[in-house]
């Protein structure tokens, strides 16, 4: 990989779920040495600043099962503005949330410059439900649904086009708590999961050699890679809103970074979900720091 001109935009969101404090994950993140991390590996780093997030909690909006759905919207909207000036300027976004709906925005904003962009999601969840199959309302359960022109208008359609990603373009790695809904849309849309019965029973060795030959055959001219610190076991992500045990270990996920690192095909990233408040002594945002530096080229050795 060459060095890189790397963009980190913080997303303060928390709007698109229940629990307070997530809105603090990307002050954490750069608290944990995000920019000394990635400067030392010798790429240059501009930290962009704050998406503005408003922090008026709405619950649900009229007419919908969805909570905060204007604002949600609305600081996506933003963030894929920022998202597509950043790809316009030659940079590498990197960014840092805040809850998992702002993929949404994250992937609005890549989704002009790459016609056939191919989206790792690493993540406990499959955040796949719409209005009609989430048990919750919560809008960062259903990023990746938006993405592949499923759920509500406001949110497929933002930068005016949809969907963003084909279905057949992602891998979703980490799976162990999906809801009925969600696995339906798996199977109708034939989108590939690397649950974490297929870890445990290949190895992330193997499940990543996948991966990477997954998106090569698919011809894809970029992917992004969509980190939900959630994916991890919780003994190593405490401060995440939504644990799960029986989650990635601390080294398979290094591995997991150092592979695609080494397959140079990742092309922008997103960190998200970190939540201070839940969290001991910064312990997620260090590992989340920790996993970047070995996204972009840290080794042992
Ligand atoms: N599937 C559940 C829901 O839709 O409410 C939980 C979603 C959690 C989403 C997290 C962050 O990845
Ligand atoms: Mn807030
Ligand atoms: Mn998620
Ligand atoms: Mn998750």
């Amino acid at each position: 990989m060459n060095k890189l001109d790397i963009s980190i935009i913080g997303v303060p969101m928390d709007l698109g779920q229940n629990r307070r404090g997530v809105d603090m994950g990307p002050s954490a993140i750069r608290y944990a040495g995000v920019v000394e991390r990635l400067e030392a590996l010798g790429h240059t780093v501009k930290d962009e600043g704050d998406i503005a997030i408003s922090h008026t909690r709405k619950e649900q909006s009229p007419n919908t099962h969805l909570r905060n759905l204007e604002d949600v919207m609305e600081g996506n909207t933003k963030l894929a503005n920022k998202v597509h000036e950043v790809l316009l300027e030659g940079r590498y976004p990197l960014v840092l949330g805040g809850d998992h709906s702002i993929a949404i925005g994250t992937l609005a904003g890549l989704a002009d410059r790459y016609e056939n962009l191919g989206v790792i999601w690493y993540d406990a969840h499959a955040d796949l439900n719409t209005a009609e199959t989430s048990p919750s309302g919560n809008i960062h359960g259903m990023p990746l649904a938006v993405s592949i022109g499923l759920g509500h208008e406001d949110l497929v359609n933002i930068r005016s086009f949809a969907p963003k990603i084909k279905p057949e373009n992602v891998v979703i790695i980490g799976a162990r708590s999906v809801d009925p809904g969600e696995r339906d849309l798996i199977k109708e849309k034939g989108i590939k999961v690397f649950s974490m019965h297929e870890i445990d029973k290949h190895g992330m060795t193997e499940v990543m050699n996948q991966t990477i030959a997954y998106f090569q055959e698919r011809n894809v001219d970029g992917v992004h890679l969509s980190l939900d610190l959630d994916g991890l076991d919780p003994l190593y992500t405490p401060g995440v809103g939504t644990p799960v045990p029986g989650g990635i270990s601390y080294r398979e996920s290094h591995l997991a970074m150092e592979m695609l690192y080494s397959s140079d095909l990742i092309t922008s990233a997103e960190f998200v979900e970190v939540n201070p408040i839940l969290d001991e002594k910064n312990k997620t945002a260090d590992v989340a720091v920790g996993l970047m530096g070995s996204l972009f080229g840290e080794s042992l050795i």
